[in-house]
């Protein structure tokens, strides 16, 4: 069944995959089966969750309006504005004495988010985690090193499952205590690293820090997410580590990590279509975009249980990609994130995401991975000042040179963004380093961001 003309950098072996059955679904059938899972959900949320009925019935639609795929687009967007008002059990399908397992969102404001699963709904996120780590070349044969925080976060609890399902060795390390975990890494002989790319980057600064030069390490692949993050940190990354870095995706609303992932072609993140249906749309006019286009996810839950989501907008502004993978995967693809609707920058009427910025930056020669963004107002006039770390070989003495390092940097930006920032060298190791999610925004401008 495996037609995967690719071959695992890592371990010189084609690699596997998980469920050729539905990852290499012709699209056809694909749609037949979404079409009919997808009538059942929402025959399902219409009868047992009053938020939707009440939703829907405003619109005037019933699930009995559903005759095609298209008609998905005829009922009405979910959002974090619903789960706040029903917080925290309002929006659950099912009784909670169905429910066996309880997480929540890391909210930046107000109260988090909660969502259940049953019994059946952790299967298949233990089923959809093996998938995208399979597809990220992890076998029986790993040890994988979890540096996610365990707790009401998704990310520690979904690939720890997930790898278990494939038989690889599981080592719950969670997050922080940095120096631990790199004697962990040495100690048992950790061959795949999950956790967020700016942590990684994080170990791979302590471990430069200490000496340990990585190919001393059993470290091969990492399985990075929960944040956005470019492709030249990935390079970083890889470089530093000495590991192929690979991307997967989710959000607790919709399952937790397991949405999508990226297989070794490493060209977007496989969407898992016959559990969730994706459709890009105008973040604006709330419009649907044809294939192709730059817009926000927005994702409708088709097998879920406890807390299934219907067109829920994730505020992630990515773009699908339906051509054929050369893994022999047939499901769609998603861009690397660009950031979030609500992470987008207004600098002076510019729209500007943070991983444009960190992309100019890591093109430059003496700049370090490690930036902020502060935004503030002076006057009228919205003023951003990027502040990056240099390395020591950069931190020069001369005003001079440090004045004309500073400018280029300046002119890189502002030929990039279309706005202009100002750039403030900072000293290496100066900017705050996270365990989890990074925060690079202070947007001193709204004061509760
Ligand atoms: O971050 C779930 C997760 C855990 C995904 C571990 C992958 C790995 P939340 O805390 O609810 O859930 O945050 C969801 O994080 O809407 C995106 O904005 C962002 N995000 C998650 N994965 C990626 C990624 C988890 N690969 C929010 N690239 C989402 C970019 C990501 N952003």
């Amino acid at each position: 069944m495996n037609k995967s003309p690719i071959i695992d950098p890592a371990t010189d072996r084609t690699p596997r995959i998980w469920d050729p059955v539905h990852e290499c679904m012709g699209r056809e059938e694909l749609e037949l089966l979404q079409m009919t899972r997808l009538h059942a959900t929402l025959e399902r949320v219409y009868r047992n969750v009053p938020c939707y009925r009440a939703k829907f019935d405003a619109f005037g639609v019933t699930p009995g309006d559903l005759h095609a795929l298209s008609d998905l687009a005829k009922f009405p967007f979910t959002d974090k504005e619903d789960l706040r008002l029903n917080y925290p059990y309002g929006m659950f399908a099912v009784p909670l004495r169905e429910v066996v397992r309880i997480h929540s969102s890391s909210g930046t404001t107000g109260k988090p988010t909660v969502v259940g699963y049953t019994r059946s709904d952790l299967q298949t996120w233990t089923e959809l985690a093996a998938r995208f780590m399979t597809a990220a070349g992890v076998t029986e044969d790993d040890i994988v090193h979890i540096a996610f925080g365990y707790g009401l976060f998704t990310g520690a609890f979904g690939l720890h499952y997930g790898a278990e399902r494939i038989g690889a060795s599981v080592i719950p390390m969670s997050s922080g205590n940095t120096d631990k975990q790199i004697m962990i890494m040495q100690d048992y002989r950790s061959s795949a690293l999950v956790c967020t790319p700016s942590y990684a980057l994080t170990i791979a600064d302590r471990m430069e820090k200490l000496g340990i030069d990585p190919a001393s390490l059993n470290l091969r692949v990492g399985l990075f997410g929960a944040e956005p993050w470019t492709q030249e940190l990935r390079r970083e990354i890889e470089t530093r580590l000495g590991i192929v870095a690979t991307d997967n995706y989710g959000l607790s609303e919709v399952m937790g990590p397991g949405v999508a992932g990226e297989c070794l072609c490493r060209c977007g993140m496989h969407i898992f279509e016959d559990h969730f249906i994706p459709e890009i749309i105008d973040p604006d006019s709330g419009r649907t975009l044809p294939p192709g286009e730059v817009g926000e996810l927005v994702l409708t839950c088709i097998t879920k249980e406890a807390f299934p989501m219907i067109r829920y907008r994730t505020r992630d502004i990515t773009r699908l990609d339906y051509a054929p993978c050369a893994c022999g995967r047939t499901q769609v693809r998603m861009a690397k994130t660009m950031g979030r609707s609500d992470d987008m920058l207004i600098i002076k009427g510019v729209n500007v995401f943070p991983t444009q910025i960190e992309e100019v930056l890591f093109r430059i020669e003496g700049c370090e991975p490690h930036y902020q963004l502060v935004i503030d107002k002076v006057g009228a006039m919205d003023v951003l000042e990027v502040q990056v770390e240099v390395n020591e070989r950069i931190f020069f003495d001369e005003m001079k040179r440090q004045r004309a390092f500073v400018d280029f940097v300046e002119k890189k930006l502002a030929s990039a963004l279309g706005v202009g920032a100002r750039v403030k060298l900072v000293e290496p190791s100066s900017i705050k380093r996270h365990e989890g999610k990074a925060q690079r925004v202070i947007d001193k401008r709204n004061p509760s961001i």
